[in-house]
């Protein structure tokens, strides 16, 4: 086969997209040929919900902004449990780092790897993908982009589609009663952007996952009143301080006033919906799109990647996600090894038979442990077949369970604690300053700070 003249799309330069990139330049480094590569990014930079921005709604060219992400966001799991094995932090900043870096540093982190691997050249800024479509009888995609520079679009053909666009950018919003007349504040955590406008105020959050912990945290942090946390299935259960409350569903609001299922009710002046997210791919057409829950077994996915009813058309990440980088490196080198080849899929029956079966090793599961643990299973099997570095995923598991053990224990204070690297080896450093009173996240001061 002369993979040389493949041409592949990729659809996203965030962390999932980037993989992809590393793991085709990495067979070229190995001398072995790769097809044309071609990364559809409609940001003007790379790195995904890593690439902060300020803006909400629609951009400056009328697209739905991407980034979920926020000043003053810290990573929520420790940094050992998603290190590149091939491009570690001490081979990025020159010396071990602390366990939890803000945003901006990770950015950094991210952008290191593919800078060495000097693979900006494939990547086409500013150029959202509008529709893909795929050609039975020629067996090519067509994917259509538009060039938001030039506005115009363009159709080209493909061999191959890589969708790496993430599934952290389109709100999930339920409606609850009353939110019309609401004297205040209704956002969903997708346009959160700076903590500090809460401050003094009463806020109430719905939902109990990490958007929820994380920006009630970043609120209590950066000076609010109050923190309400209204559940659906079941509480937090953290040891909160004193000015936070967990409460049943919210029922209804009139005026300032919360009502919850209980009966109970509290003055709030911000409503923050941390209801989570979408898979949304309004590019895709209808028998190429992706229908799945935000779950660790995405449906009709063959090992997670490759899409059932056309197996040359593949995702990344879609996943909900305890393993982040490493994982999206370890789906992109089985992509890339299917691409060139070396891997084969079964027939469809096999395909979705695999997916089942993960589905319902999935549903078995029965507590957060046993969810790392099915997760690090995933990555070692995917890295078990190709080139891709073997690294302790024992050990990143291991780390995943500490930071849980630790999130117990105190919940303001987890992330000042540090965990040993499983690619170096190396311990990392006690930060210098404790979370709850960092309230610099530049890159400048968790480095050198
Ligand atoms: P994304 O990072 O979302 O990147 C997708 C890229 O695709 C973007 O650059 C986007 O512009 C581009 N794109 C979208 N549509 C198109 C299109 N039509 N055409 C062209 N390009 C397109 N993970 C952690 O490991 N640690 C954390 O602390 C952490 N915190 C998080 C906090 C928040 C608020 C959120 C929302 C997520 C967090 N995550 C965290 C998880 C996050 O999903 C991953 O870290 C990672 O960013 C996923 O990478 P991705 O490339 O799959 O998706
Ligand atoms: P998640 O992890 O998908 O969680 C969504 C939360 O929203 C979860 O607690 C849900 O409750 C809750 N939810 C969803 N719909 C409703 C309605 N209608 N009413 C009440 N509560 C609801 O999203 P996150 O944004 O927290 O996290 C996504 C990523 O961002 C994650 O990877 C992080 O790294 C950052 P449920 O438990 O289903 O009852």
């Amino acid at each position: 086969m002369d993979t040389g003249k493949k041409r592949i799309a990729v659809i996203g330069a965030g962390p999932s997209g980037l993989a992809q990139l590393r793991a085709f330049q990495s067979a070229a480094q190995n001398g072995e040929a790769i097809p044309e590569v071609v990364c559809f990014e409609k940001q003007d930079n790379w790195g995904g919900l890593w690439h902060y921005s300020w803006r909400t709604g629609l951009d400056e060219h009328g697209e739905p902004v991407h980034g979920s992400m926020y000043r003053y966001l810290w990573s929520n799991g420790p940094k050992e449990g998603l290190e590149f094995a091939d491009y570690s932090f001490e081979e990025h900043f020159g010396k071990q780092i602390a366990s939890y870096p803000p945003r901006a540093v990770l950015w950094d982190y991210i952008k290191g790897r593919v800078e060495k691997a000097d693979v900006r050249q494939w990547i086409r800024f500013k150029t959202p993908v509008k529709l893909v479509k795929y050609d039975n009888s020629s067996e090519q995609f067509s994917v259509t982009s538009h060039n938001l520079e030039t506005d115009q679009e363009t159709t080209e053909l493909f061999d191959h589609v890589i969708v790496a666009n993430g599934h952290f950018s389109t709100p999930n919003v339920p409606q609850f009663e009353g939110f019309e007349s609401f004297n205040g504040r209704i956002m969903h955590a997708h346009d959160f952007r700076d903590a500090v406008e809460f401050k003094d105020k009463r806020v109430l959050i719905i939902g109990t996952s990490y958007s929820a912990e994380d920006i009630g945290s970043q609120c209590w942090k950066y000076g609010c009143q109050s923190v309400t946390v209204s559940h659906r299935t079941a509480p937090m259960g953290y040891n909160w301080p004193d000015n936070w409350n967990e409460v049943p569903l919210l029922q209804n609001v009139q005026g300032n006033t919360a009502t919850f299922k209980d009966g109970s009710t509290a003055e709030v002046d911000a409503i923050i919906l941390c209801t989570g997210y979408r898979h949304h791919f309004p590019f895709m057409a209808d028998d190429l799109t992706l229908s799945t829950a935000n779950r660790l077994a995405s449906n009709d996915l063959y090992k997670g990647v490759t899409y059932v009813h056309n197996p040359r058309l593949f995702y990344l990440g879609m996943q909900d996600q305890w393993y982040t980088f490493n994982m999206f490196d370890a789906q992109a080198w089985y992509v890339r090894d299917t691409i060139l080849g070396k891997l084969n899929a079964p027939d469809k029956n096999a395909m979705l038979s695999d997916v089942a079966d993960r589905v319902t090793k999935e549903d078995a599961l029965e507590d957060d442990y046993a969810c790392i643990r099915y997760q690090g299973d995933y990555v070692k099997e995917l890295i078990s077949e190709t080139d891709y570095p073997s690294f302790d995923v024992d050990g990143a598991n291991e780390a995943f369970f500490q930071w849980k053990k630790h999130k117990k224990e105190n919940i303001m204070g987890f992330r000042d604690n540090s965990y040993r690297s499983v690619i170096t080896g190396t311990m990392a450093p006690a930060h210098h300053t404790k979370w709850v009173d960092a309230m610099d996240d530049s890159f400048e001061s968790y480095i050198n700070g």
